[in-house]
């Protein structure tokens, strides 16, 4: 379908007068990284008309507007998905090949614009298409980090970190708006003024220093509907080169400050996936774009409203996790100090307007700041939440006379710690996990006395992905053969796909799927020859694991596995295996030592097994370089088993474990975060589940009892592996190399229980489950009638589906539609 705005010889000239004008050169002297700058202006020029036309809509309609506010947007490239969401793509594609360009190749000149870590930016990202697709006003709201996710080197089998400077060709799809730029203050003191006037206490903040916020908008365009919806990224920028004038007056000491404050805030996206450094920098950032974000949105609504007691019925604040939690100290401030509001009033709006999301029960991924840290940087954001906390305790007596147990357990600030997960709930209206299994843990463990308190702020949402991206951009054969099949009404009704469910067993449908996937193997197979120079075979079992590398997501037990397959084949030759490709890709937080190890006995275990001839080739494993989103969308498409093998209870919900799903991809996994709902929706029977239960591993760690010793000892399978670790057999010789590994599953060296995340509990219950994976896959059509079933049944995953829960039973949205 072409968009109205979109005709193929203007663009084709468009593009030539782009090229013209950036470069001065003919569209035939230019670059392909040229020529996916001009190409991606024509398509802004596009998408800008569809923004004026959605302003527009919205200032008329005055809908109600959410503000998602995240220190992670994982968005990937633009161009590519800018053009599905404008039904663009097939027409630009065939212009560029009439100028003599390749879509695919323009498409990868674009730098992968990787501000967030994993699951929880990546999740923001699909949020973003759903809500525009769906018509919801929105705003992102977010950092302009000038280095995104560092980009993965494998040297010698060690990741290697290098900085990823994607601005530095200059993004083509974003606008710079410093006519909305905000101050931002810290540190300084707090002056109370007595106003005899009012007769109140004013509080004034003295002695800071100031950045100036400066928003930067990327569109975010809707499928089909001309709406398009903003992310604002926010940028620091020195106060001083505005007020020059400082230097006049000689206070060149307080310049330099803030020049260097500026500098530093927006430098670079902390590394790490679920879990807390508890650095400076970080909670200057925090408060950086959440000051900004909260200043514009108030500016926003008084534009058009008068009274900000009505503030609820038109905004909700939703932070995505804790990070963005000072959104309630700082609302307050504004209403307390700027607006003159009493503390009853500007609670009432604050906690009517802001709304948290938990993506985590790891403790060490829960945010405490030092207060001395804390009340150095924001005096008044301190003194505010030291009187939230004050109110807080306050009610928790009242509610629970006499238990000092439940303020210990409760309180905001406790123990010189201010605690930003408790903030986040007592300052809003709804608290939601990610996924049915976590919203429960959440209720009956982590966060059971806040349920008790507040059991109607909790709900669950479980998460979704939009199948814009990770389908009809990603998975174009399968996309184009379910369309051929069932219509395009899945592009923004996942649920059609339920129709598929009639070809499971047909034959022909079965061998069209498979052999769809058989050519994405082979374009995933090609990928990995020229990236790591490796061959493999795409009649294999491409069994997959892509995630953040972390402990308790267990990469070290397929690994393990592999070692065991290992000495099987060695042990018997003649024994009946079907050739499998391991398929590894994750990045490990830069100083996360031992997810960093762990990446180097993948490695290891790769360089011996894929040379060992003597195996023919039934083995092979391969470990991707820099997973990303763009080399993502291809993987999944290519993947026959999707490996989601946490430790129960640890992985809130998981979102990749949905796109391998969406992709016909059968999942061998845990019954952990969203895999007990995909099982849900498949059938046991066309999953591969194992392992202990989260139930399970709650009682092990609450009362204590699992010995992983017991293991090593009984099982000789499981000794010969873990010796393998110590004995040289994959280092080289080098007995020490992996011995951490070793300690960390046998022995306690510091107060953590051996084999944290269960390892050896499960091991011989995920070789089974990969003894039935393989039996599976030799049965042909019963294979194939699995993998249909999976992308049939993966309806339920769409953040389409997710984003509609949350606006009807959170945001309460109004839907917008653009005028003809
Ligand atoms: O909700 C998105 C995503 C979940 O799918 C993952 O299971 C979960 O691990 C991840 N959580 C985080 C938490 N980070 N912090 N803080 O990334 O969220």
């Amino acid at each position: 379908m072409l968009d109205n705005n979109f005709k193929k010889e203007e663009f084709k000239k468009s593009v030539k007068e782009n090229v013209k004008m950036l470069y001065r050169k003919t569209i035939e002297e230019a670059s392909q990284e040229q020529i996916f700058q001009a190409v991606s202006l024509a398509v802004k020029d596009v998408i800008i008309d569809n923004w004026l036309l959605t302003q527009k809509q919205y200032e008329k309609d005055d809908p109600k507007i959410v503000y998602y506010l995240s220190m992670e947007f994982l968005m990937g490239r633009a161009l590519g998905n800018n053009l599905i969401n404008l039904c663009a793509y097939n027409e630009v594609k065939e212009a560029l090949e009439e100028l003599g360009f390749d879509l695919n190749v323009i498409e990868d000149q674009e730098p992968d614009p990787a501000l967030g870590n994993g699951g929880l930016g990546r999740l923001a990202a699909c949020f973003l298409d759903s809500l525009a697709t769906l018509g919801y006003c929105a705003y992102g709201c977010g950092i302009r980090y000038h280095y995104g996710l560092f980009k993965q080197k494998i040297e010698n089998g060690f990741q290697v970190e290098v900085p990823d400077n994607w601005l530095k060709d200059g993004y083509p799809f974003e606008l710079r708006r410093p006519e909305y730029a905000k101050e931002v203050k810290f540190g300084g003191y707090v002056k109370v003024v007595y106003d005899p006037a009012t007769g109140r206490n004013n509080f004034v903040q003295e002695g800071y220093q100031s950045v100036l916020a400066i928003p930067y908008d990327m569109p975010i365009v809707g499928y089909n509907n001309k709406i398009v919806n903003t992310l604002r990224i926010w940028d620091a920028q020195a106060i001083s080169e505005f007020q020059l004038d400082l230097f006049d007056k000689g206070d060149y000491r307080k310049a330099v400050e803030q020049e260097n404050l500026a500098k530093n805030i927006c430098d670079v996206l902390y590394p790490n996936d679920n879990h807390y450094a508890g650095k400076e920098l970080r909670l200057k950032q925090q408060y950086f774009f959440i000051s900004a974000s909260i200043q514009a949105a108030i500016e926003k609504y008084k534009k058009s409203h008068n009274d900000l007691h009505d503030l609820p019925k038109k905004v909700t604040f939703q932070l995505n996790d804790t990070h963005p939690t000072m959104t309630v100290a700082e609302l307050m401030r504004i209403l307390l100090d700027e607006e003159g509001m009493t503390w009853e009033e500007a609670w009432e709006i604050t906690t009517h307007t802001c709304a948290y999301t938990n993506h985590t029960i790891m403790a060490e991924a829960l945010e405490k700041w030092p207060i001395e840290l804390f009340s150095k940087l924001l005096p008044r954001i301190y003194q505010i939440i030291e009187e939230i906390n004050r109110r807080f305790i306050q009610e928790i007596n009242n509610k629970y006379p006499g238990n000092q147990e439940k303020v210990r357990k409760m309180a905001i600030i406790y123990d010189g710690q201010v605690k930003m997960a408790h903030l986040a709930i007592a300052g809003g209206y709804s608290v939601n996990g990610v996924a049915r299994l976590h919203t429960e843990i959440l209720k009956k463990q982590e966060l059971k006395d806040f349920y008790e308190m507040y059991p109607n702020k909790f709900n669950n949402k479980t998460n979704g992905i939009t199948q814009r991206r990770f389908l009809l951009h990603g998975n174009p054969l399968l996309a184009d053969w379910v369309t051929d099949h069932i219509g395009d009404g899945w592009i923004t009704d996942l649920a059609q796909l339920s129709k598929l469910k009639v070809y499971a067993d047909d034959k022909r449908a079965q061998q069209e799927f498979m052999n769809i996937k058989y050519q994405n193997k082979v374009r995933l197979a090609k990928y990995i020859m020229e990236n790591n120079g490796i061959e493999v075979d795409p009649r294999s079992i491409f069994d997959v694991q892509v995630k953040r590398l972390h402990e308790y997501k267990r990469q070290l037990m397929n690994i393990l596995h592999v070692m065991y397959l290992y000495n099987q084949i060695k042990e018997h030759p003649e024994m009946d295996f079907y050739p499998r490709t391991f398929i590894f890709g994750a990045k490990a937080a830069a100083g996360y030592v031992r997810a960093k190890l762990t990446i180097k006995l993948i490695n290891a275990v790769a360089d011996v097994v894929n040379n060992d001839k003597s195996i023919n080739g039934k083995l092979k494993v391969v470990f991707i370089e820099n997973y990303r989103v763009s080399n993502a969308e291809m993987i999944f498409a290519a993947a026959d088993v999707s490996e989601q093998i946490s430790t129960a209870s640890k992985e809130a919900s998981g979102t990749g474990n949905m796109k391998f799903m969406l992709n016909g991809a059968v999942t061998i996994g845990t019954m952990d975060g969203a895999n007990v709902e995909i099982v849900e929706e498949v059938g046991q029977e066309n999953a591969f589940i194992f392992g202990l239960s989260s139930d399970e591993v709650i009682n092990f760690e609450n009362h204590g009892g699992y010995d992983p010793m017991q293991y090593f000892n009984n099982d000789p399978d499981i000794r010969n592996v873990l010796m393998q670790l110590i004995n040289g057999t994959y280092s080289n010789g080098d007995f020490e190399l992996f011995r951490d590994i070793y300690d960390s599953l046998l022995n306690t060296k510091s107060s953590d229980r051996a084999d944290t995340y269960f390892i050896l509990a499960d091991f011989k219950a995920y070789a089974e489950a990969q003894k039935r994976v393989e039996e599976a896959y030799k049965d042909e059509a019963g294979w194939a009638e699995k993998a249909l079933l999976n992308t049939a049944c993966s309806g339920k995953f769409t953040s389409d589906r997710t984003i509609q829960q949350y606006v009807d039973e959170i945001w309460h949205l109004d839907k917008v539609t653009i005028d003809k």
